[in-house]
């Protein structure tokens, strides 16, 4: 998860350009203020020798409404972003990877306007292996509720994926792996369970499957089609309130995003989760996942876009 990321080619403002001359100027709005938005989209390996990348438009969707709710004006057509995204892998030459579209706010006037700045994009390419590492995604991962709250919900946007907002992420994060814990989860401001830094969460209780609802959530990808895969198995799944305490008691938690992918927790603040390792609904879950991913499930195909 830490290896130091380096490819070939960055499309950048509309071209794709060498990777190491991907470079901006030191004025450059975003990096000041935070006031930027991005994506975190990937693509896998099909069981039959393609590459395919996951539910691409969904994730370009979202990359426009985060734009949008952030007054910036994206230059480029939505199509042709996608098309960024795919020139990115093949001009990597990448079977399987993350991709990671930016729309920045480049130099021009400083301060809190900027209203004339240019918006400009990149869509960065990489090899991303298991975000919460192997074992995880097997044993199941450690995670401490957060001592940091996630924003409220007028403060953070949370239909919008915003550079900045990920700074209450990075403090969560760090907090967690400084305590010896794998992951964080944040409580928003009104105590209940939000999410993890970077990802959904859900539990099981009883045989029910219970998330968190949307005010206080990003409208995770991975999330809704989590969802979808478990009502189609015939699971109950509800949108519902979740407090610190039936955490503990749940008898399954798993974390849901792009880069986690379905990543069972095992334990959170030394209280076990069931038995303590990853439980049957996840692991139904998570093969579910990788099936469509992989191109093993027609049904989920859609979801599928082929590079
Ligand atoms: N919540 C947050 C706060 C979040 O950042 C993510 C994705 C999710 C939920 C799950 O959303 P989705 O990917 O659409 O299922 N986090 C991205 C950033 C990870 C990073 O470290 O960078 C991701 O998983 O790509």
């Amino acid at each position: 998860m830490a290896a130091r990321v380096h490819g070939e080619r960055i499309w950048l403002d509309g071209r794709m350009i060498p990777w190491d001359e991907a470079r901006v100027h030191v004025l450059t709005h975003t990096l000041h203020y935070g006031l930027g938005v991005f994506e975190g989209i990937r693509c896998y390996r099909t069981d039959d020798g393609r590459s395919a990348v996951f539910r691409l438009p969904e994730h370009i969707r979202r990359l426009f409404e985060s734009a949008h709710i952030n007054l910036m004006q994206i230059p480029y057509t939505r199509d042709a972003i996608s098309q960024a995204v795919l020139d990115s892998l093949r001009e990597n030459a990448l079977l399987e990877g993350y991709i990671r579209p930016l729309a920045f706010i480049g130099d021009g006037v400083m301060g809190l306007n900027p209203a004339d700045n240019p918006v400009r994009v990149a869509v960065v390419a990489w090899a991303w292996g298991k975000y919460l590492g192997e074992e995880g995604m097997e044993r199941g991962i450690r995670c401490r509720v957060s001592s940091f709250t996630r924003h409220h919900v007028n403060a953070k946007m949370q239909k919008g994926k915003t550079c900045g907002d990920y700074v209450n992420s990075i403090l969560a994060k760090r907090e967690a792996l400084l305590d010896g814990y794998d992951e964080a989860i944040l409580l928003d401001a009104t105590g209940l369970v939000a999410e993890a830094s970077g990802e959904n969460l859900f539990l099981v209780r009883d045989g029910e499957i219970k998330t968190p609802p949307l005010a206080n959530v990003l409208e995770g990808i991975t999330r809704s089609s989590v969802i979808e895969l478990a009502r189609d198995k015939g699971m109950t799944v509800v949108e519902a309130p979740i407090t610190r305490d039936e955490l503990y008691i749940a008898d399954e938690i798993f974390l849901t995003g792009t880069a986690a992918e379905v990543t069972p927790v095992r334990e959170i603040d030394h209280r076990q989760i069931g038995p303590g390792r990853r439980g049957p609904i996840t692991k139904t879950l998570q093969d579910a996942f990788f099936d469509v991913v992989a191109g093993r499930d027609r049904k989920h195909e859609r979801w599928l876009t082929y590079v």
